[in-house]
């Protein structure tokens, strides 16, 4: 076995990629993503007894978040870059075991210490998640870790934007040092359960802080056609790059296009005034390779997914932010409070041909929290004469497996009277299929990309009260939720700790749940897995 990673859907046979990554992930970058985070834990611990000496624990959080970033799913195949980001913390490390004196109780991965590449990779099989013999310990604390991916990736873009809050910086460290050792299943699984709190929260601060910044997304309806002039490609989640990408390219006769998870950037009221933004180009993040190279402009990947490169558009994609590969240029980040320098896309762009025109027309979105609220007066009515009969929250990741037509297909089937609610690249299963509307609701209600799933939640909260009920789970509310990669994993435990029951995820269950985890939470929580389109449409609409 060259390597060892079972963190998304699309592990080999649901169990786990042993010699290369199906993501395209080379066996040594996943080895040493596991070093990276062997490191990190050992990192976690020691930020802890640093807080309770009082001291401010920032600066390790910082690390740790941006490194466990590095480390979810299509987002950086560099080794070399993962590398660096594992001697950083080994630095930070060895400073912090001065600073607060070697205790005799410090933990293995706290203490590893390592000098060059060689050192990192002696600690490869004792960083494997494998290591961990009993099953289900393993299960838990691959769990916790992939949750706390995603609760990275939400809290540094609301950290990007000025938003931070020191008591979840504190939770991601407890949870993160909390599988560190020999714990009982019981205390994995209250870990577990504060993880998806730590979520839920983390989430309501990003929220705060996009709307807070761009203001509240408005419905808004997004060409998906092109112009006649350059254009530059933004795929990816981060909307500080989006905000200054569109202003470095005003007025330059080049245009700017949205990719996969950045197209809900269009719904933005601070996006909307330039002119020079056309739209949306494309499908989900899998369709990149026909995508990218039908585009003919500069592509510049913010956040994942980015799967292996293409020659087709090799000499014409741009990475930021914790994305990596090998071999592309790296725009820099902002440094003495000036914004990152996209000139390099900016000049290519001028010299590349105008995007060629897949296809034509227009997309509605917009409808987060804030906006939803507006129409709620509509929507209640609509419920109670009997012309809206159900949503059905289909938010989630977008994937490249043909068991994904599961969920086109279950939106074309869904009876008329039923609207689904989503966030997230699996809209693009069913957003171009022209569902229709219900008394003038959209039967596809976009809140935008998976970091709004947190809009998702507030609206069914609005929802309970508008009917005046007490619990949420009394609406006539159903699940058909798509996973993929490790932010998915920490939006279930998000919505699982709010208190949503009987969740239906699919195309598969996590392969790195264990069969007594998955009696567990199963029990806990009335969790269902996806079986076929009939069977759960019956369910649905029972
Ligand atoms: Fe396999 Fe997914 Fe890990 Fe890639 S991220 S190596 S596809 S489990
Ligand atoms: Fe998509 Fe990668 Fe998860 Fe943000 S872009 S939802 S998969």
């Amino acid at each position: 076995m060259k390597m060892f990673c079972h963190q998304c859907q699309e592990t080999a046979k649901n169990s786990g990629c042993t010699s290369r990554g199906v993501c395209g992930k080379d066996h040594i970058t996943a080895n040493h993503m596991d070093v990276l985070i062997y490191n990190l834990k050992g990192l976690a611990c020691l930020a802890q007894k640093k807080a309770e000496a009082g001291k401010s624990i920032s600066d390790e959080v910082e690390m740790i978040l941006g490194s466990l970033f590095a480390t979810v799913t299509n987002v950086n195949f560099d080794a070399e870059r993962i590398q660096g980001l594992t001697f950083s913390c080994i630095a930070r490390k060895r400073s912090l075991v001065r600073e607060l004196g070697p205790g005799a109780d410090l933990p293995v991965e706290a203490a590893f210490d390592a000098q060059s590449v060689a050192d990192l990779e002696q600690a490869f099989d004792a960083a494997s998640i494998l290591a961990i013999e009993d099953e289900d310990v393993r299960s838990l604390k691959s769990f916790i870790v992939y949750a706390l991916k995603g609760i990275s990736a939400y809290a540094e873009h609301a950290r990007v934007l000025g938003r931070q809050d020191d008591e979840l910086d504190r939770e991601v460290v407890d949870e993160l040092a909390a599988t560190v050792g020999e714990r009982s299943l019981d205390e994995l699984t209250e870990v577990l359960v504060a993880t998806g709190h730590t979520s839920a929260k983390t989430m309501r601060l990003l929220d705060a802080a996009n709307t807070g910044t761009y203001g509240h997304p408005e419905i808004t309806r997004v060409n998906i056609g092109t112009r006649n002039r350059p254009g530059i490609l933004i795929s990816g989640h981060d909307l500080k790059d989006m905000a200054e990408l569109l202003e470095q390219t005003k007025d330059t006769g080049v245009d700017v296009y949205t990719h996969s998870e950045m197209l809900p950037a269009n719904y933005y009221p601070a996006f909307k005034k330039y002119d020079h933004f056309v739209g949306n180009y494309g499908g989900a993040w899998h369709n990149q390779k026909n995508d990218f190279a039908t585009f003919n402009g500069p592509i510049l990947m913010t956040t994942n997914c980015i799967t292996p490169v293409q020659d087709a558009y090799r000499d014409r994609i741009f990475t930021t932010g914790r994305v990596g590969y090998p071999g592309i240029p790296h725009i820099p980040d902002r440094s003495d409070g000036k914004p990152k320098d996209f000139s390099p896309l900016i000049e290519l762009a001028k010299r590349c041909d105008p995007p060629q025109q897949i296809e034509e027309g227009e997309i509605v979105g917009g409808f987060a929290r804030h906006q939803v609220q507006q129409l709620a007066d509509k929507i209640v009515a609509a419920v109670k004469s009997g012309a809206i009969r159900k949503f059905v929250v289909m938010g989630g990741c977008d994937g490249r497996m043909r068991s994904r037509h599961y969920f086109t297909e279950l939106a074309q089937k869904l009876p008329h009277d039923t609207v689904i609610l989503t966030a997230g690249c699996a809209k693009y299963r069913y957003n171009k299929l022209g569902l229709g509307e219900i008394e003038g609701i959209p039967r596809v209600l976009d809140a935008g990309q998976c970091n709004d799933s947190y809009s998702i939640a507030a609206t069914a909260f609005a929802l309970r009260d508008a009917f005046g009920l007490e619990d949420v789970n009394e609406l006539p509310l159903d699940f058909a939720i798509a996973w993929y990669e490790q932010k998915a994993v920490a939006v279930l435990l998000a919505l699982l700790a709010m208190g949503f029951k009987g969740v239906r995820i699919g195309p598969t269950l996590p392969g790195f749940v264990s069969e007594n985890v998955k009696k567990k939470i199963v029990e806990t929580f009335a969790l269902t897995v996806t079986t076929n389109v009939d069977s759960d449409l019956a369910a649905i609409t029972a």
